[in-house]
């Protein structure tokens, strides 16, 4: 028997089996594509002859593959085996997708575990690699120990969907964080000033703009947008044509811009102009309508 064993061996894969066995774990890992196995035996991993015995290896069974539906697809040919024992996965997903794996995975007498991966490979086993977990809380308890050997894990409730809730979350703000950089350093670089000259500037801009965000948490979890506003929507909505104006002007795409006025001005005329930035929350959610 092993402590864990890690099924899936891509760029993560490979990170968690390191990190277990840096950590003293002993480890079993699988991957479809074997050749990927050998680096990580020459670690001191066992390598399964096949995912059915990688299973059967462990109570703690590891799964980070690329997409949920190939995790179905793999997890198939071993879920005799899955039962009495612990599955987290740790493959990118919405919370559907978790929620279903997660009443899959119980059906079959397994303990589960989602998982939402907070860090790119080389910082995983490292205590800036946050990984986020949801599940059975008796499992997480079970496994905690050896979970850390991962990074900081962060427990978030029963509900298996919570983990990629969060994923998702934290990624769509970095993504729109990306964007924003992106729409800058186009603007100006078309005007030859260099991306590293400019950086600091927008970085500077960026970490000042973040100061507001607590007071829109503030406004968001009270419903209340418009006291103390200082920069309202009306005026922000005025202010963004520029933006999308002096960007066609310098043959820099809107594709990423324009999305973001087309939600102010629907801002502006559902009346929100004197409300703040925050108030756009409510016209996201449109299940709420
Ligand atoms: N890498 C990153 O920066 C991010 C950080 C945050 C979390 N993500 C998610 O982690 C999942 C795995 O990502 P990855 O970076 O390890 O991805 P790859 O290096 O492309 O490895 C993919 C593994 O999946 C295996 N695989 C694909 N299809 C199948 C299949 N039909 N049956 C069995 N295994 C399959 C693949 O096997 P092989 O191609 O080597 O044979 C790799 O082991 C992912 O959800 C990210 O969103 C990573």
């Amino acid at each position: 028997m092993s402590d864990v064993a890690v099924i899936g061996l891509g760029a993560m894969g490979t990170a968690l089996a390191e990190a277990f066995l840096n950590k003293g774990h002993s480890v079993t890992v699988w991957n479809r594509s074997p050749a990927k196995a050998q680096v990580l035996a020459a670690k001191g991993a066992v390598v399964a002859a096949s995912l059915e015995d990688a299973v059967r290896s462990s109570q703690l069974i590891m799964v980070c593959l690329l997409v949920y539906d190939t995790v179905h697809e793999a997890l198939a040919a071993a879920q005799e085996a899955l039962s009495g024992r612990t599955l987290v996965n740790l493959t990118n997903g919405t919370p559907e997708q978790a929620r279903a794996m997660s009443d899959w995975a119980v059906g079959h007498g397994a303990n589960y575990i989602d998982g939402g991966i907070m860090a790119v490979p080389p910082m995983i086993g490292g205590q800036h690699a946050l990984i986020l977990y949801s599940g059975s809380r008796q499992a997480f308890d079970t496994h905690a120990g050896q979970l850390d050997a991962l990074g900081t894990s962060m427990y978030l409730g029963e509900d298996a969907g919570l983990a990629p809730l969060y994923d998702i979350s934290l990624l769509a703000g970095m993504y729109g964080l990306f964007a924003g950089v992106l729409q800058a350093l186009s603007l100006t670089g078309a005007v030859g000033i260099r991306a590293g000259e400019f950086m600091p500037l927008l970085m500077s801009w960026l970490n000042a703009m973040q100061g507001a965000l607590p007071k829109w948490a503030e406004r968001i979890d009270s419903d209340d947008h418009t006291s103390a506003v200082v920069s309202n929507l009306g005026m922000q909505a005025d202010a963004y044509v520029n933006l999308i104006d002096a960007s066609t002007a310098a043959g820099i795409s809107t594709e990423l811009v324009l999305p973001m006025q087309d939600l102010m001005r629907r801002g502006v005329a559902a009346g929100k102009a004197n409300a703040d930035l925050s108030s756009l929350v409510g016209l996201l959610q449109l299940s709420k309508q």
